[in-house]
């Protein structure tokens, strides 16, 4: 055989094995990205952003560059040292096509250390691959540019290489460009613009001082003046920008952020900590190599732990406890508390139904101790820091007892529990929750029409008077002597605020907020989510909360009527009707403006009704706009107010 035949059969050999290599990923590829729809989809792009992120924990790259094409393709760039293009010597492939081809590659080659493949996601490069309708890699190194391209897994052609400019040579790293096969995402292959940037600039504020630059090309996309849309993530100062970004509408307890950054037994922790002064719950990010640990886990635990022993040991220490009195709890300590915390670990194990719980148990002890050290030294040095947060969380005691008291009180008067409803609810004649619908209004007026309008089948109406309580202000104990949140946690059967939701005693699976197309109804729209989401999140994150749509305007001509939900509708149906003599224009002050029938045909009819389902898309987020809506600073609440618009406008609120 010649020479050539036998690199020919060779090649041949090999490609064949590759595409029985990866053919498993074709033919299940939930089993390798979980899904062929949105979240698989852009699964493919996390994966090689991994590799990147990977290279620069390594502390070999500082930048990443993330590219949307026009093409339907996502590329993604890194300056790391590019993957080794060097032919090994047993397969005869390049590492390069090794790590594209070959399932689970990628690690073998790394240099040891943390990395983000292994965990969540880590399923290698070569699923993209084979996932992929084409793959091109150009890797720069060893003042070469090496370029190879891929179809559906398989190498097209041999590794390219030619000389880099001769003022690039010193540029090393790797550019990955793929188009996922349509084949495969049958649903389509539109990557969202906001899902990519979050999970971009999440990583940004985990990995400090990597700069993330992503870019969007797609037509669509485009700004006026036609350039694509580009956003950096840049964060030196890493996670404590991120607790910044987090507190950055509350009023801080202490002026610097907490930080720490250690390492114990290859085990890295970061986290960085900082209360506030009004907010009454707490917000802890946990990470666990760069992924977000959902469910918590080990790293978490340790966290809590020694939370609540360094500061019940400041709190004996400084007099502020006495010997018989009982321990601050955990939540007392943690109340107004956020805190970043992200574990780097070698072999990370996660455990749950979405592998999102840390499973290692040797981190427990190893934030335990490394955060307690960090902490009691920082507080030693900062008193003054120190007794404002026993302060604050000897305040949270007893605020807690005090509710814990007045629950009792409510509990032996068994006013929750008790069956009585409320009086002014007009119950629904069903009793099968999860075809009941309840709509809590404004007002007796607008209650009346609800009640009139209703298909008293299915729709219970439950008319709240004047404004409920801003519960982000108030203490427990207040909530229940407060009558119109008593009616409404007896009216939908709530139970006590923060208890394990059980979803089995919730009157209704529908609970319809329905308030006035003006500012105090948004006003009150928020008072009543900020009461839902505080008093039990697991409602709204449930998706039992939605919004009403009333009609702003009917238009009337002849015989012929349209209702106008917004200023565009209205444009739109005026320009139709022609002329201004033919048509009149009817504005909604109110709701108790509409008789009962309309009401019904506009709002309630489930087969002609708009409604919004509100949803936590980022609790963070929600948290965060809750407090500039509800908390005291009342200048960014009126700049978010108006750059929102949140009268007009509920989608963009997030909630
Ligand atoms: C294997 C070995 C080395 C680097 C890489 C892979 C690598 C992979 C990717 C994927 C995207 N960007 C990447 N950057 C690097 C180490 C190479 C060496 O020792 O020089």
């Amino acid at each position: 055989m010649s020479q050539d035949s036998k690199v020919q059969a060779a090649y041949g050999a090999a490609q064949i094995q590759v595409l029985e290599g990866l053919e498993p990923v074709r033919k299940r590829p939930g089993m390798y990205i979980g899904s062929t729809g949105p979240r698989g989809l852009h699964h493919l792009v996390y994966e090689v952003v991994d590799n990147s992120v990977d290279e620069a924990l390594a502390g070999h790259c500082n930048e990443i560059i993330v590219v949307l094409g026009a093409d339907g393709s996502a590329s993604i760039s890194d300056n790391g040292r590019g993957i080794p293009t060097d032919v090994h010597p047993r397969t005869g492939k390049s590492a390069l096509e090794t790590v594209l081809t070959v399932l689970h590659a990628g690690g073998k080659f790394g240099s040891g250390g943390y990395k983000v493949s292994g965990g969540l996601h880590g399923v290698g490069v070569s699923v993209v691959n084979a996932l992929s309708e084409w793959v091109e890699v150009s890797v720069r190194r060893q003042g070469k540019i090496h370029e190879q391209r891929f179809e559906r897994g398989a190498p097209i052609g041999n590794l390219e290489s030619k000389e880099q400019p001769p003022k690039e040579e010193k540029q090393t790293g790797t550019s990955i460009r793929f188009k996922p096969d349509t084949e495969i995402f049958t649903g389509g292959i539109d990557f969202d613009y906001t899902t990519l940037s979050s999970r971009l600039r999440e990583l940004a504020y985990l990995n400090g001082g990597v700069r993330i630059i992503f870019r969007d090309e797609r037509a669509k996309s485009l700004t006026e003046e036609g350039n694509p849309y580009e956003e950096v993530y840049f964060y030196e100062g890493g996670i404590k920008e991120y607790v910044a970004y987090m507190t950055k509408e509350k009023d801080s307890l202490h002026p610097e952020i907490i930080y720490v950054n250690s390492e114990k037994d290859n085990v890295q922790v970061e986290a960085a900590l900082q209360w506030c002064v009004d907010a009454y719950s707490d917000s802890i990010l946990g990470f666990a190599n760069n992924i977000r640990t959902v469910d918590g886990g080990t790293h978490i635990e340790g966290l809590k732990t020694v939370l609540t022993r360094t500061l019940n040991s400041f709190a004996k220490k400084r007099g502020k406890r006495k010997d018989g009195d009982s321990n601050l709890a955990g939540e007392n300590i943690r109340e107004g508390l956020t805190v970043v915390l992200s574990v780097k670990v070698p072999e990370p194990e996660f455990e749950g139904q979405t592998k999102t719980k840390l499973g290692n148990t040797e981190v427990r002890g190893i934030v335990d101790s490394l955060v307690g050290e960090a902490l009691s030294q920082y507080l030693e040095f900062n008193p003054a820091v120190i007794d404002l947060i026993l302060e604050k969380a000897i305040q949270a005691f007893q605020a807690a007892e005090a509710a814990r008291r007045a629950r009792e009180l409510v509990r032996r008067k068994s006013v929750l529990e008790s069956s009585t409803l409320p009086g002014k609810l007009a119950d629904c004649s069903s009793r099968d929750p999860s075809e009941s619908e309840i709509y809590i209004v404004e007002g007796d007026s607008a209650g009346g029409s609800a009640k009139q309008g209703r298909d008293r089948k299915f729709q219970a109406i439950l008319p709240l008077r004047g404004k409920i309580l801003n519960i982000e202000k108030t203490d427990d104990s207040k909530i229940y002597k407060n009558t119109e949140i008593q009616a409404l946690i007896t009216a939908l059967g709530l139970g006590i605020k923060g208890e394990e939701f059980d979803s089995s005693n919730l009157r209704y699976h529908r609970v319809v907020i329905m308030t006035d197309a003006d500012v105090d109804g948004a006003h009150i729209r928020t008072l009543l989510l900020t009461f839902f989401y505080r008093y039990q999140k697991a409602l709204v994150e449930g998706g039992y909360i939605y919004i009403a749509c009333p009609p702003l305007y009917k238009v009337e001509r002849g015989k012929k009527h349209t209702y106008c939900y917004n200023e565009n509708d209205l444009q739109k149906t005026i320009s139709e009707f022609g002329e201004k003599a033919n048509y009149t224009i009817q504005r909604f002050k109110g709701l108790g403006e509409m008789m009962p029938k309309q009401l019904w045909e506009t709002t309630m009819d489930p087969t002609t009704r708009t409604m919004k389902r509100v949803e936590i898309e980022d609790a963070l987020e929600a948290d965060r706009i809750f407090t500039i809506l509800m908390g005291d600073k009342v200048a960014p609440r009126r700049e978010f107010i108006e750059t929102h618009s949140i009268e007009l406008d509920m989608s963009s609120l997030d909630i």
